[in-house]
């Protein structure tokens, strides 16, 4: 080979690794500009169930992008800044005053007895019957599943229906129907403490912190339930730790200040943890009753949810414990709804539910369903997007107005 064509080849393979490379670098850097294909996935998965969630602008896709002005480190908690409470001086000069809360219920009532598909009225039609034979207990059971009532609980109380009436030897309609209120009402389970914890000891606010996906109704709960506490006489701050939107704390703001209540906040996109964390500060140097927090529901992982609540959960506790924690789940997403309820669960000890939007439902039987999967009390209903429409939960009442 001459000197040549020798340096014609090694100019050639140069330029082969040269061009190359551009290449390369173009498609790789074009490849990156997309996100995984698993990404979009989720987040599409993510929106179908909770159609109301808009994305999170994100980095990966996954974990939330917040600026962290507020950022706190867990070992320093007295340094909390950024949060202000918003006073009476900023109130509207009219202070309305809130619905006392007994015989909320009755509304549920009036609602089911409105629908045509009721629970209640499907399985009385069905017990009515002349002969009780298999296929009217299985259609007893079909209703019993279609109203959310679960698997489990559906075969227990048709089990212990099918018992008594058999042993009973029950012929009279009105028998029957003792019967099944007596059975529902063991379903529903009368022996919770239904009560919300919302006093403190030993000079501590109660503290109600208050989770759930987003738009099941967190914000309306803590909202109303600022009302019933106010008309119980409490004095009553709330912590508006769902920092995603400027519009989530306005919301709550507005809440608080139809009752005279004040919100603590802090900016847009700060930290959860540090806000509810001067929440109760506030509460507790201020002397009030009860502190309830608002969280965020729009986390895209379960790990996400869990490093924020988490860390919300303990940080308030370095100021006063947390007395209830509330998982509101809207009634309407059946299955849905319980398979959140098994995340949040894991995530934080829930002591207490409540269901919202039962005036959407002619189904009701998630209160069973849910309360069996949490081991954990119904405390409080939803029955409307009134301010006054939140109810304590009554076993009683909610069977009655099941059997309206
Ligand atoms: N019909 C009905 N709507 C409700 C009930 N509770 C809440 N909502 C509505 O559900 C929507 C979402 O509520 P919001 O409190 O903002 O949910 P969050 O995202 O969990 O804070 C709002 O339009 C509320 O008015 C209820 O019991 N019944
Ligand atoms: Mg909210």
């Amino acid at each position: 080979m001459s000197e040549a064509t020798l340096f014609v080849f090694i100019g050639l393979v140069v330029a082969v690794l040269v061009i190359g490379g551009i290449a390369a670098f173009v498609i790789g850097s074009r490849g990156k500009a997309l996100p995984p294909a698993d990404t979009v996935d989720r987040r599409l998965d993510d929106l179908r169930e909770h159609p109301e969630q808009e994305p999170t602008p994100t980095g990966d896709g996954l974990e939330p992008a917040l600026p962290e002005p507020g950022e706190i480190d867990e070992a320093d908690t007295d340094n909390v800044e950024g949060s202000n409470v918003a006073t009476q001086e900023a109130l509207a000069p009219e202070i309305e005053k809130p619905a006392p809360t007994a015989g909320r219920l009755v509304r549920l009532r009036e609602r089911l007895a409105r629908s045509q598909t009721s629970l209640g009225r499907g399985l009385l039609a069905l017990l009515s019957r002349d002969r009780l034979d298999e296929d009217t207990w299985e259609e007893i059971e079909d209703t019993l599943l279609t109203a959310d009532v679960g698997v489990t609980p559906t075969q227990e109380l048709v089990e212990r229906l099918r018992t008594r009436i058999k042993v009973e030897g029950v012929t009279d309609p009105e028998r029957a129907k003792a019967i099944l209120r007596e059975e529902l009402l063991t379903s529903v389970d009368p022996s919770y403490d239904r009560s919300v914890a919302a006093k403190g000891a030993d000079g501590a606010p109660g503290v109600v912190l208050v989770v759930g996906v987003n738009g099941a109704g967190k914000t309306t709960t803590v909202g109303r339930l600022a009302r019933v506490l106010v008309a119980d006489g409490d004095t009553v701050l709330l912590g508006a730790a769902d920092t995603f939107r400027a519009a989530a704390a306005d919301q709550l703001q507005t809440w608080g200040e139809r009752v005279g209540v004040p919100t603590v906040r802090g900016p847009e996109g700060g930290d959860p943890a540090s806000i509810a964390f001067d929440a109760v500060k506030t509460g507790k140097e201020g002397g009030y009753d009860t502190v309830v927090v608002d969280t965020a529901g729009r986390l895209h992982t379960k790990a996400g949810l869990m490093d924020e609540l988490g860390k919300v959960k303990r940080v308030i506790e370095k100021q006063a414990p947390v007395t209830e924690v509330l998982l509101v789940i809207d009634a309407t997403t059946g299955q849905n709804g319980l398979t959140q309820a098994r995340v949040f669960a894991e995530v934080v000890d829930v002591t207490g539910i409540v269901l919202t939007k039962l005036d959407g439902t002619a189904k009701g039987g998630i209160v069973i369903a849910v309360q069996r999967e949490l081991g954990v009390p119904v405390k409080l209903v939803g029955l409307g997007e009134g301010a006054d429409d939140l109810a304590p939960f009554e076993p009683e009442g909610f069977v009655d107005a099941l059997l309206a």
